[in-house]
């Protein structure tokens, strides 16, 4: 546009005067030629400016009203996990009896917080379970996720090797210098695991081996076995190889290799999940 306008002013022009006219002109029209680019890059620059400041203002008030949700969830989640504690002296004698876990759900302004509540003793324990049952276990659950036919004993002496004292290897295990020589940053504990994470932690542990026996897994039972009917199904699953049945006591059955595994919990140690979801808004139409 600012090209086409000097063209213009040169063909309106005597051909004596036409040279500083058209110096003058081009001059002025060059001036406002770079006024105007200069104004628009400004109007763009502010644009881009406003633009930004409004963006930011967007994700402030959204960060503010997402860090309110989230104290608001927060809040109904604690209050649902105290419920859950008060109402535990009933939900032990009810555990077990239809399945290994009982489901409450509470509605918290316009929250719903569905609370599931499990009995540990229905876990393998890692520092108290023997080296036949963490072998069988891991055994199972390497075949389940591709593992090496050698997974299961090397993980099962490593377990062994973090929660003993000492610091001699066993034949597939590993100690400290072990972890040295892999160029790990620690050591093994050399004393019973006190965090789930440590299990990730072991030489040789496999995230979708890790993935798959985190939740089967406790540090509270502190028995040798694991009660089968608070077990998760997921468990009875992997040490089985595939479905399990049930007597008519609604017991389940183990097969032989487990039988010895088979303890009664302490019902002392309970996990409590939630789950907290915005309760639906439902419209009501009254038709006359
Ligand atoms: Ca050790």
């Amino acid at each position: 546009m600012i090209q086409k306008h000097h063209r213009n002013r040169q063909s309106l022009c005597p051909l004596g005067q036409s040279a500083a006219l058209t110096e003058t002109a081009s001059n002025s029209n060059s001036q406002r030629g770079s006024a105007l680019i200069a104004a628009l890059w400004v109007s763009i620059a502010l644009s881009v400016l406003i633009s930004s400041m409004i963006f930011s203002a967007r994700t402030d008030i959204a960060l503010v009203r997402n860090a309110k949700e989230q104290a608001r969830a927060e809040a109904a989640i604690d209050g649902a996990i105290n419920l859950a504690i008060t109402s535990l002296p009933q939900a032990r004698n009810v555990i077990g009896r239809d399945g290994p876990t009982v489901i409450q759900n509470y509605l918290i302004g316009d929250l719903a917080v569905e609370v599931t509540i499990s009995d540990e003793g229905g876990k393998i324990d890692l520092n108290a379970a023997p080296e036949a049952l963490l072998l069988l276990f891991f055994d199972r659950a390497s075949a389940l996720t591709a593992g090496d036919p050698g997974e299961a004993r090397q993980l099962t002496d490593a377990l062994l090797d973090w929660r003993d004292t000492n610091n001699i290897a066993r034949l597939m295990g590993a100690e400290k210098a072990d972890y040295r020589r892999a160029d790990y940053s620690y050591s093994p504990r050399n004393a019973p695991l006190t965090n789930l994470a440590e299990l990730k932690g072991l030489l040789g542990m496999r995230e979708e081996l890790y993935r798959k026996i985190e939740p089967l897994v406790t540090l509270h039972s502190q028995q040798r076995g694991f009660d089968p009917d608070l077990a998760p199904p997921e468990l009875l699953s992997v040490l089985m190889g595939g479905d399990f049945v049930e007597d008519e006591n609604n017991d389940t059955v183990l097969p032989l290799a487990l039988q010895r595994f088979r303890t009664r919990s302490r019902r002392q140690v309970f996990h409590i999940e939630t789950k907290v979801s915005r309760k639906k808004l439902v419209s009501i139409i009254t038709v006359k």
